[in-house]
C-alpha cells in the first residue's frame, strides 16, 4: 500500500478537526493529495451507525453493543474509503480510529483488551496508521471548548471521570507505540500545535525516504 495514514487522537474537543484542516493546507500545498475523514462515520453507512452511537435519547446502549457498532462503522469505512485511498497513493487524515476503540471502551469503559485486539484486526483487515497524533489536555478543558458548539452527544454526556481515563487510556498507547503515537500539548495555541505536528510529519516523511519508517 504506498499512501499515508494519519490519524489524529485525543478527548473531546481537543482540536483534532482544526488540526486536520490546518495539516490538509500544509500537505496540499507541497502537492500532495489529501483524504479527510472522520470515525465513527466516512461513509453513508458508517454515518447512520454514527447516528445511533451518538444519539442521547441512546442512553440505555449496552457496553458490548457499542463497542460491536464502532467496529462495524469502522469495517465499512476501511473497506469502502480508507484502503482505496492508500491503494491510490493518497494521504488519508482520520478524526479518530481503533485507539479511540481501546481508550473508550477499552480503558473507560473497561472492556477487555485482547477481545478489542481481535475485533481491530476483524475491521481494519491489516490497515494501520502510519502515524498517529494523540491531542493531549485536561479533558475539563475540551469539554469546554465542545459545549460553545451547543448540546453535548451521547459519549460527551458522560462524567468527566470518565473523560479522564479516556485520556489516560490514550496516553497508554502512546507509551506502548511510541514510534507511531507522537503526544502533543493541545492546550497551546492553534498555530503552536500545528507546528508540532508538522515537525514531526517532517521528521517522519525524512525516515521513511531513506526505508527507516514504514
Ligand atoms: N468514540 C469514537 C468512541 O467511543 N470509540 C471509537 O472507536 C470512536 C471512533 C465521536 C465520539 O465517539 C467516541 C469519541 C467521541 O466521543 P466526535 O465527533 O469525533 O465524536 O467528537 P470529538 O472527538 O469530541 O470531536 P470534536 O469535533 O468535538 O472535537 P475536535 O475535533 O477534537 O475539536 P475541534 O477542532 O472541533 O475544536 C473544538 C473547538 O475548540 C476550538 C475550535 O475552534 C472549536 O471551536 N479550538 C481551540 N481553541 C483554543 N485553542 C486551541 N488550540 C484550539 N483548537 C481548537
Amino acid at each position: 500500500m504506498m499512501g499515508l495514514f494519519i490519524t489524529f487522537e485525543g478527548v473531546e474537543g481537543s482540536g483534532k478537526t482544526t488540526q486536520m484542516q490546518l495539516l490538509r493546507q500544509h500537505l496540499e500545498a507541497r502537492g500532495c493529495t489529501v483524504v479527510l475523514t472522520r470515525e465513527p462515520g466516512g461513509t453513508p453507512i458508517a454515518e447512520t451507525i454514527r447516528d445511533v452511537l451518538l444519539d442521547p435519547a441512546h442512553g440505555a446502549m449496552a457496553p458490548a453493543a457499542e463497542l460491536l457498532l464502532y467496529e462495524a462503522a469502522r469495517a465499512q469505512h476501511v473497506a469502502e474509503l480508507i484502503r482505496p485511498a492508500l491503494e491510490q497513493g493518497k494521504i488519508v487524515l482520520c478524526d479518530r480510529f481503533a485507539d479511540s476503540t481501546t481508550a473508550y471502551q477499552g480503558t473507560a469503559r473497561g472492556l477487555d483488551y485482547e477481545a478489542l485486539d481481535r475485533l481491530h484486526r476483524i475491521a481494519t483487515n491489516g490497515v494501520w496508521p502510519h502515524l498517529t497524533f494523540v491531542l493531549d489536555m485536561a479533558p475539563e478543558e475540551g469539554l469546554d471548548r465542545a459545549r460553545e458548539r451547543g448540546r453535548f452527544d451521547r459519549m460527551e454526556q458522560e462524567s468527566l471521570e470518565f473523560h479522564e481515563r479516556v485520556r489516560q487510556g490514550f496516553l497508554r498507547i502512546a507509551k506502548m507505540e511510541p514510534d507511531r503515537v507522537t503526544i502533543v500539548n493541545a492546550a497551546r495555541s492553534i498555530e503552536d500545535v500545528a507546528r508540532h505536528i508538522q515537525l514531526r510529519l517532517d521528521e517522519y516523511l525524512q525516515a521513511r525516504s531513506t526505508g527507516a519508517a514504514p
